[in-house]
């Protein structure tokens, strides 16, 4: 079998039994799907994800793409591509799609289900694949023009990229040097250096968009000032998109990387060759960073969902060998030298292992479908008519958590898959090394964790006044009160209620501090050395939450017939919901306490004594 193990009967869990996202299809936006269309969707993804699409994955890692500078190509390894028409042909690009640009109508949640399936098996094949969605941003924002350039590109399954990073602006967008000079015929030159660019160059398409952060001349500093840029490889037909000469933006390198090999990371010059950058102005409005903000908000819920979907892969690979695995006594009998082996899943430590692994994957697994389903409400209530701003503002609330914790719990997670298959998870027979190189990049690109938990705190609690927060933490109030379990999972309950207490302290902390800026501003350090606390925090809140749901309604179906797979699929559940809160809510205590005690003497040492 391939590397990838998917976890469809969790997808399908969230989905249909704990989300009721089948409520949600037959009518308005998703008219065209019914519950069976959508299994079989997933279904057979899953056979693609599991089968054809997975076959790359250590041959791209071992035998990664290779550049060449004389010609700025770059030539991706066969099985890759072989892998990666199979994704293409089967038109997997439409599931994202919206219907006027040829999508199925299927709402976010099924595709994000989707997405997990495809960016567990092979991410970088998901990345090559999002020149249609990027098409989807151009469309909406495009002149008409442009929008048959979009059309153009899903047409022709151009590739697309999202260009921002330079040496010296990554974190901070807003310090590009790009230039963007106007001619006369409306056009624009443009002019720089940009680096770590995604699917800049490649050989399995005839054109490439680059979706480019320029500066014109003249604009004003920071990241308002910049605007965005379409910059083709190849000029084009505007009106059959056949490609013509060759633009001036060329590819100048490709990284050598720890991980995600496959996916190619470019610095890329626009018209240092001699040949000018040609770029349109999107929309011919000067509106960059909000347009590409369009892009960044998909692509950092897709780098959560790889994260999460990566570490659900690692937990099911170390599941699998921990069950087979022969190795010493059970511990009552630890003495007994004459005792019977026991497969390690009967060390209480590899249970360990192995159930926050679970937790992890699958409660944060919980978080992002959680959050699709926000997007469906959006999709819902624009198609009503109706005002859709607070289901906006909950999904921007959580995007952070997503991209922000789903990556740093599935760095932190791999290496604990790993450590239960013993000196055995250090070799490349197994993938797990493999998905810790690839998923480290989960906590950098797409804004790092301290970028996330800057974002989540002053843009999405504080200048939000709390509502989208207080809306969240509403719904985990009333699922304490609902007690609809008649007292089952009490203890649980209980422990829940203290983490959310916890979190709602460590925010009245922040405040406080943020508050206490105005009269001394060092206080906003105490704010910035403890963010990420707070984004992790919030995470785990999520996680207890939402695994304490899936427990009630397992413990539902167990009250019924259920099948044997399913009994222990339930049982699973209200297990790892009882651990997580057990194990993991209460430690929110001890964070809040470090919080709440917040001093700067970090930040009053001096940089020597580093
Ligand atoms: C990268 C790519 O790393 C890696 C993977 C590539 C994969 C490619 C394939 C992707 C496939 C999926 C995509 C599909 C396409 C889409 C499909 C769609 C259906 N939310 O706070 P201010 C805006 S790429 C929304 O003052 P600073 C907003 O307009 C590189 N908007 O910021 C705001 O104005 P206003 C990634 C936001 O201090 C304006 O920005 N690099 C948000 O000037 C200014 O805001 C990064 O991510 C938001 N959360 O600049 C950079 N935030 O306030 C990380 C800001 O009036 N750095 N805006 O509304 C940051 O994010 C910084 O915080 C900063 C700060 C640059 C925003
Ligand atoms: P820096 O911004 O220099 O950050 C260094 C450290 O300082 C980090 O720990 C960071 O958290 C911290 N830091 C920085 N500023 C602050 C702050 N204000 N507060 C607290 N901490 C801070 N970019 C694109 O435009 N398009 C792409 O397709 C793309 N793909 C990428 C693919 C790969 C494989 C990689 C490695 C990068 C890619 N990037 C891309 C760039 C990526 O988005 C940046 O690397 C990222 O935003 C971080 O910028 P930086 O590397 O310059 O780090």
């Amino acid at each position: 079998m391939g590397h990838f193990r998917s976890n469809l009967r969790d997808l399908e869990f969230n989905l249909f039994e704990v989300f009721g996202v089948q409520d949600r299809l037959g009518s308005g936006p998703f008219d065209g799907v019914d519950l069976q269309t959508a299994r079989d969707t997933l279904k057979e993804l899953n056979a693609v994800a599991t089968g054809p699409l997975a076959e790359p994955f250590a041959d791209a890692d071992r035998n990664p793409p290779v550049f060449d500078p004389a010609t700025h190509t770059v030539t991706l390894p066969q099985s890759f591509k072989d892998s990666y028409k199979v994704l293409w042909d089967g038109e997997w690009w439409r599931l994202g799609l919206p219907v006027e640009l040829g999508g199925y109508g299927i709402p976010p949640t099924v595709q994000w289900a989707a997405a997990e399936l495809i960016l567990g098996s092979n991410p970088a094949a998901f990345m090559y694949m999002a020149g249609p969605n990027f098409a989807s941003v151009v469309h909406r924002n495009g002149t008409p023009e442009q929008q048959h350039w979009a059309e153009l590109m899903i047409d022709r399954a151009w590739g697309a990229t999202m260009v921002l990073t330079e040496p010296d602006a990554g974190s901070d967008v807003g310090a590009g040097r790009t230039k963007a000079v106007q001619q006369a015929d409306g056009t624009w030159h443009i002019d720089g250096v940009k680096r770590f660019i995604t699917s800049a160059e490649h050989d399995m398409a005839e054109n490439i968009m680059h979706l480019v952060l320029a500066r014109p001349e003249g604009a004003k500093a920071g990241t308002k000032g910049l605007s965005l840029f379409l910059v083709p490889k190849f000029h084009f037909d505007p009106a059959t998109g056949e490609p013509g000469e060759r633009n001036g933006a060329f590819v100048t390198g490709v990284e050598h990387k720890m991980g995600l090999k496959a996916s190619t990371t470019c610095e890329l010059t626009f018209g240092q060759h001699g040949t000018p950058a040609v770029g349109w102005l999107l929309g011919e409005v000067h509106d960059g960073i909000a347009q590409m903000f369009e892009v960044i908000e998909h692509a950092r819920m897709m780098v959560g969902t790889k994260a999460i979907g990566t570490l659900s892969a690692g937990y099911l690979a170390a599941l699998e060998y921990a069950k087979e695995r022969v190795q010493g006594a059970d511990l009552p009998q630890m003495l007994d030298k004459t005792a019977p082996r026991v497969t390690i899943t009967h060390h209480p430590d590899v249970r360990r292992l192995l159930m926050t692994n679970k937790a992890y994957a699958e409660g944060l697994r919980a978080v992002y479908l959680y959050t699709a389903t926000y997007q469906d409400e959006i999709r819902l209530g624009k198609a009503a008519g109706q005002d859709v701003s607070l289901a906006e503002r909950v999904n921007d609330l959580l995007l952070p958590i997503v991209k922000g914790v789903g990556s740093e719990r599935a760095t932190e997670q791999l290496p604990q898959a790993l450590q239960v298959l013993g000196g055995s998870g250090y070799l490349q027979d197994y993938p797990i090394e493999q998905y810790i190189r690839d998923a480290k990049i989960d906590s950098l690109y797409e804004g790092t964790t301290a970028i996330q938990s800057l974002d989540f705190l002053f843009r999405k609690i504080v200048r939000d006044n709390g509502q989208a927060l207080g809306h969240v933490t509403g719904e985990i109030q009333a699922f304490l009160d609902a007690e609809s379990g008649n007292g089952r999972l009490k203890e649980e309950r209980t422990l829940l209620a203290t983490a959310l207490a916890d979190v709602q302290g460590m925010l009245g902390a922040l405040t406080g501090y943020l508050m206490a800026s105005a009269q001394d501003p060092s206080s906003i350090y105490k704010v910035g050395q403890h963010s990420v606390r707070l984004l992790m925090a919030v995470g785990d809140l999520l996680v207890g939450w939402l695994l304490l749901r899936q427990a009630d309604v397992a413990l539902t179906a167990l009250g019924g017939e259920v099948s044997a797979k399913d009994q222990a699929f339930y049982e699973g559940k209200v297990g790892v919901a009882r651990f997580f809160a057990k194990t993991r809510l209460p430690l929110l205590t001890s964070e809040r306490a470090v919080l709440e005690q917040a001093d700067n003497s970090l930040m009053d040492l001096p940089e020597a004594a580093f």
